[in-house]
């Protein structure tokens, strides 16, 4: 259901996890309505005693929050660390959206995941899929988390009359993407082997799995886009999606991110590694229903992310 627009400007708009990549696309965009962004750092507020960020929100007393804080991770690292995706992101939350309703928050946006959706669901993936299978068990835990999220922000809703809301982006990539190999996601990972096969002269990069898999993947501008219009636009109990409506098999995004590189060698498969999901398409019929559409073509998305990725590298090593 489409609300009374929220008008956020003058409203002070708290951003939670504004370090990350989501949150810190999330304040380039919000900032331009003209409301007062705030952030608290990790060293200022942790957002996993309950406490703290009670009285951060008494505090700072937000209109608004976006609620991007998260473990995040590729599909090793949600393989092995089950327990601080599930823990992390059970608390950080439950903390925050329990702070929100105390200090009466007019506004909430949860965002969830795509891997919240059941690991054989039809595709493209509509919202009302969610619970219907059992999940894909590499990122079960994650999904887990986020599944509650949900359900808080509908809880609070229902029994508290909140206006509290929930978006669930797809495989997400962009500026201030985690370019660790061993614990980011393909995107980032694809880049980095590429750069680095590229500058020496190997002959190969390896990717993981059979290259098989399907993913669909959405600038993190456009996500951000999104947030802020569901933010001023939605105010409804159900999750909804935000994705690109296009999904790749992993070895042409390989192929493809080796092209905007300047990569000419193979690509080899690691099959010890895990696939996961085989295929992630959601549908984005409910948000282009409400008049949203991404902007950011992927070979576009993937030049852009590949400077951001060389700026990264010369900052990193000071020059
Ligand atoms: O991006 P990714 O880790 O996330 O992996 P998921 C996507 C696909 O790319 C998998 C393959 O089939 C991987 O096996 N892949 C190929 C690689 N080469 C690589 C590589 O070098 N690094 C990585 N990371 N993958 C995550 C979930 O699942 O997606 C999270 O585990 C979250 O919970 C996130 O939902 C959006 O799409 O498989």
């Amino acid at each position: 259901m489409i609300g009374q627009p929220y008008d956020l400007a003058g409203k002070r708009v708290y951003v939670a996890g504004h370090r990350g990549m989501v949150g810190s696309a999330i304040v380039r965009r919000v900032g331009l309505e003209g409301c007062e962004v705030l952030t608290a750092s990790r060293a200022e507020l942790d957002l996993k005693n309950q406490a703290a960020v009670r009285a951060w929100f008494a505090a700072n007393r937000p209109d608004a929050v976006f609620l991007a804080a998260a473990k995040v991770g590729g599909i090793l690292a949600n393989d092995s660390f089950p327990a601080d995706f599930l823990y992390d992101n059970l608390i950080i939350e439950a903390n925050i959206i329990e702070a929100a309703h105390v200090q009466d928050v007019e506004k909430l946006l949860f965002l969830g995941s795509s891997c919240i959706y059941p690991k054989f669901a039809p595709q493209p993936i509509t919202e009302d899929a969610l619970l219907t299978g059992p999940l894909e068990p590499t990122n079960e835990w994650y999904a887990i988390a986020k599944i509650a999220g949900i359900k808080l922000a509908q809880a609070y809703r229902r029994q508290h009359g909140r206006d509290f809301i929930s978006a669930m982006p797809t495989n997400l990539y962009g500026p201030g993407d985690n370019y660790d190999l061993a614990g980011g996601h393909v995107l980032p990972a694809l880049i980095r082997k590429a750069h680095e096969a590229k500058l020496a002269g190997a002959a190969a990069i390896e990717i993981w799995g059979t290259g098989t898999p399907r993913r669909e993947f959405l600038h993190v501008d456009d996500l951000a886009d999104a947030c802020v219009f569901l933010m001023r636009r939605y105010s409804g109990e159900s999750h909804v999606n935000a994705g690109s409506g296009e999904d790749i098999a992993i070895a042409d995004l390989a192929q493809l991110v080796c092209d905007v590189v300047g990569f000419e060698g193979a690509i080899q498969r690691d099959t010890s590694k895990p696939d996961g999901t085989p295929r992630k398409l959601m549908s984005g019929d409910k948000l282009a229903g409400m008049g949203w559409q991404p902007r950011i073509g992927l070979r576009e998305g993937i030049a852009g992310a590949y400077r951001d990725f060389l700026d990264q590298s010369v900052t990193k090593r000071g020059l």
